[in-house]
């Protein structure tokens, strides 16, 4: 922090108005069920994003980040925020600030802002909606907006959807947004509607692994995913007045199926139908201090990502089998899958070994170096401290 203030000034020439935070998240259980209308169950990290900020008062945009030092201060202008491909990550707060602009909460000037992050990169731990959040406190306090956090979390949503023009849903911007400390959030993604849930690991912990697999195709597959359910969704809406694959339980699933002719988009459905109940049924397990049970069906939202979803591969199948193998609690993908990390519960006395044998294996499987993280659940986005 103390480093980035001096990076603001190095930079801009001058010191910061306040310092501002937001976290990265993690999924524990509920993954590709945000679009499909269903339960998700994401909390925040103690990892994140730092920002420094600074209003300007003519109207240049300024932006620098100590995790991409090639790329130099990104300027624009107020008046032309456009979608720049050289401008990468500054894409980002670029579009949040847009949105908040098409939105009415009319930022007025320009501003200064350096950031440092300290999640690991395009491992699926949302380092992006993570610049979206903490570009949101940053207007909202510089131009000491009246907004509320849950509209700041759907700017920023939007920001990715249409400035950035990746389709995601609205999971990783909420619980970067609404996160709290020990708790993970419950969140019904169609009414918006969530659950501050304790999480209490007092003989456990959350352990990330990366498999440092590069995503590659995921976007074009995520999108895919995301075709195939609205296909299914629409076959079935031919006789049912449901509004998403997330209103449909099990049995009403089984019994409706037939009339999804595509059976890649039935299974697909399956998929989304059955993980969102999953999810609703760990959470009540959890409620009731049933460990166990929600580990196992972390463990079978991992089968039915890989067999139905088929959004696992090679590296996330070899991680997830070998924490199984080791004791793990509960293990699986989490994110959008096709590579990035996992999240296992583990007793606390086993971590050491876990971390090692679990490695090893991995290693021996893929030729892949893996790394890991043990967890902190932290808040949501916030302002730091003002500097002046
Ligand atoms: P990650 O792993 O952060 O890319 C993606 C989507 C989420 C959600 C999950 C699957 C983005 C930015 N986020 O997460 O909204 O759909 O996949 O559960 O694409
Ligand atoms: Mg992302």
């Amino acid at each position: 922090m103390r480093e980035l203030e001096h990076v603001f000034n190095e930079k801009f020439g001058t010191k910061g108005d306040a310092a501002f935070f937001a976290p990265g998240r993690v999924n524990l259980i509920g993954e590709h069920t945000d679009y499909n209308g269903g339960h998700v169950f994401p909390c925040a990290l103690s990892v994140g994003t730092y920002a420094v900020a600074r209003k300007r008062d003519d109207d240049v945009v300024r932006l620098y980040s100590m995790n991409f030092k090639d790329l130099g201060i990104i300027e624009s202008s107020l008046s032309n925020l456009a979608y720049v491909d050289q401008h990468d990550w500054a894409n980002y707060p670029k579009g949040v600030i847009a949105m908040f602009n098409q939105a009415g909460y009319t930022i007025t000037t320009g501003v200064d802002i350096a950031f440092y992050g300290n999640i690991p990169n395009g491992a699926g731990l949302s380092s992006s909606a993570s610049i979206e959040l903490v570009t949101s406190v940053v207007l909202k306090d510089l131009f000491q907006l009246s907004i509320e956090m849950v509209e700041m979390v759907q700017l920023s949503q939007r920001a990715e959807n249409e400035f950035v023009g990746v389709n995601c849903g609205i999971m990783d911007q909420f619980a970067i947004g609404m996160g709290k400390r020990d708790h993970a959030l419950l969140l019904n993604c169609d009414t918006l509607d969530y659950k501050e849930t304790p999480i209490t690991l007092s003989h456990q912990s959350l352990i990330i692994a990366n498999t440092n697999k590069r995503r590659g195709l995921a976007d074009s597959k995520y999108n895919e995913r995301r075709k195939q359910c609205e296909e299914a969704l629409i076959a079935l809406q031919k006789k049912l007045a449901i509004a998403s694959l997330g209103d449909l339980t099990e049995d009403e699933f089984e019994a409706n199926k037939h009339l999804i002719q595509d059976p890649l988009a039935r299974k697909r459905a399956r998929h989304a139908v059955y993980e969102n109940r999953r999810t609703m049924k760990a959470v009540n397990y959890l409620n009731n201090g049933d460990m166990e049970s929600f580990g196992r069906l972390m463990n079978e939202s991992h089968v039915s990502l890989r067999d139905d979803y088929e959004v696992t591969g090679r590296e996330l199948d070899a991680m997830v089998e070998a924490a199984w193998e080791e004791g793990a609690i509960g293990s699986r993908m989490t994110g959008a899958g096709f590579g990035g990390c996992t999240i296992s519960i583990v007793d606390n006395e086993k971590v050491d070994q876990f971390i090692a044998n679990v490695g090893e294996l991995y290693k021996k499987q893929t030729n892949l170096e893996a790394s890991f993280y043990v967890v902190e659940i932290g808040d949501g986005a916030r302002k730091m401290e003002n500097l002046q």
